[in-house]
């Protein structure tokens, strides 16, 4: 049986994982916003909020928004979850407390340090690769020969991965993503060889199947500290697979397409190079490459004058918190003069990505290679879009890279 909601409440039968929604967000976005802090999604019996404000209070309130019992659409006081859920994302104080203790040092920047030159390097060498031998310019797809290629490049090392079999992890994340949401066409589409893709995700975990020099090695390390089980260990780094991939792949995504169709702002930060962080977290704010989650209200919560009964999942519109002009002046526009700070692209609270140090190195990486090397990058044809329940992304960047 559902429950109707209490009839103050606004309510919506737009399906936000629709594929036009998933085209273009931001229509749907803007009439959530306006419709009031919280609105009811009738064709799914579940909340939404799509204000700054609410967005980033929820994220706060770890004790009334919790996360264990999923951060998608299925509930699990109700259904099954599956894959065994994440001890991160998926669980609340005090289960998830030794886990993130754990993993927040090993990528931390401090922790990083020892990656960065030799990710510049690397980047410098993509970069070289895609412009030697081309003329004055190049055309080429910026998703798969800058914003796939380079993550895959330094990520999987970093973790301590065999060279075997990493071409199923774009795909993984690809479903998992999915899976945050209902249960649709995208995730048929990624039924079929979900169990051989997790099958591959889950033997990569094992100790053995690690370097003793990665991030995965170091969480292993910490279970013979004994401050996290043997049995919590695998499920770590499996965190590390899931959500370290897609993620940034999308997130460079969203700063090649920014610069792509945002000159100045590119000549900008090839005068001042020092400005890649905060384009990249503008980049993150504007294209939030990371929509959406739910919570689950832990009792009887009131958001604005609406109460979301206990138990009930709600469903955070970062995206949306992001573009909201209540919080923001301009929210559409790209631009590297305002200060990113307080977006909800990476979360926020105890939650909050706990790999943004590692996103962030990768983005700081390639724009150093790039700015360095090319006058002008552009737009070489329409951008495809790559639709899918929780990320916003790009299939593919046709660019044209023009040489210092
Ligand atoms: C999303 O498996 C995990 O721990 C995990 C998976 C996906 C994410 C975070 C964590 C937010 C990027």
């Amino acid at each position: 049986m559902t429950l109707s909601p209490p009839a103050t409440l606004p309510t919506t039968d737009v399906d936000p994982f629709s594929h036009e929604v998933l085209e273009d967000p931001l229509p749907f976005q803007a009439a959530l916003r306006d419709a009031g802090p919280v609105v009811h999604l009738d064709r799914y019996g579940v909340y939404a909020m799509g204000r700054h404000e609410h967005v980033h209070a929820a994220l706060r309130n770890w004790q009334g928004w919790v996360s264990g019992a999923g951060v998608g659409m299925s509930n699990w006081r109700y259904e099954e979850p599956w894959r065994p859920p994440s001890l991160l994302l998926e669980t609340d104080p005090p289960h998830h407390d030794a886990p993130r203790a754990v993993l927040e040092p090993i990528l931390s920047p401090r922790a990083l340090r020892r990656l960065r030159a030799h990710w510049f390097a690397d980047a410098e060498d993509l970069v070289d690769a895609l412009l030697d031998g081309a003329g004055e310019s190049v055309q080429l797809d910026a998703m798969s020969a800058l914003a796939e290629t380079f993550p895959l490049r330094v990520f999987p090392d970093a973790v301590g991965l065999g060279r075997e079999g990493r071409e199923n992890l774009l795909p993984y994340g690809n479903h998992l993503f999915n899976a945050f949401g209902p249960d649709n066409d995208l995730v048929a589409q990624g039924a079929g060889r979900i169990a051989e893709l997790s099958a591959w995700v889950n033997a990569q975990c094992a100790r053995e199947a690690l370097s003793p020099d990665g991030f995965g090695a170091r969480i292993w390390e910490a279970s013979d500290r004994a401050d996290i089980t043997p049995a919590q260990a695998p499920l770590i780094v499996r965190s590390l697979l899931s959500a370290g991939v897609d993620t940034t792949v999308h997130g460079l995504g969203a700063i090649l397409y920014a610069m792509a169709t945002h000159p100045e702002q590119w000549q900008r930060l090839r005068a001042d190079p020092t400005l890649a962080r905060i384009a990249f977290d503008e980049a993150v704010r504007w294209e939030s490459p990371v929509q959406t989650f739910f919570r689950v209200a832990d009792t009887d919560t009131v958001v604005g004058d609406t109460l979301v009964p206990e138990g009930r999942k709600i469903l955070m519109f970062l995206g949306s918190a992001n573009r909201d002009p209540r919080r923001w002046d301009d929210p559409d526009t790209f631009d590297l003069s305002r200060d990113p700070s307080g977006h909800v692209g990476f979360g926020m609270g105890i939650h909050q990505c706990v790999g943004q140090h590692v996103a962030r190195l990768e983005a700081e990486a390639l724009l150093a290679a790039l700015t360095r090397r090319v006058e002008r990058i552009e737009l070489a044809g329409t951008p495809r879009r790559h639709h899918n329940n929780t990320m916003r992304a790009f299939g593919s960047l046709p660019v044209r890279l023009t040489r210092a």
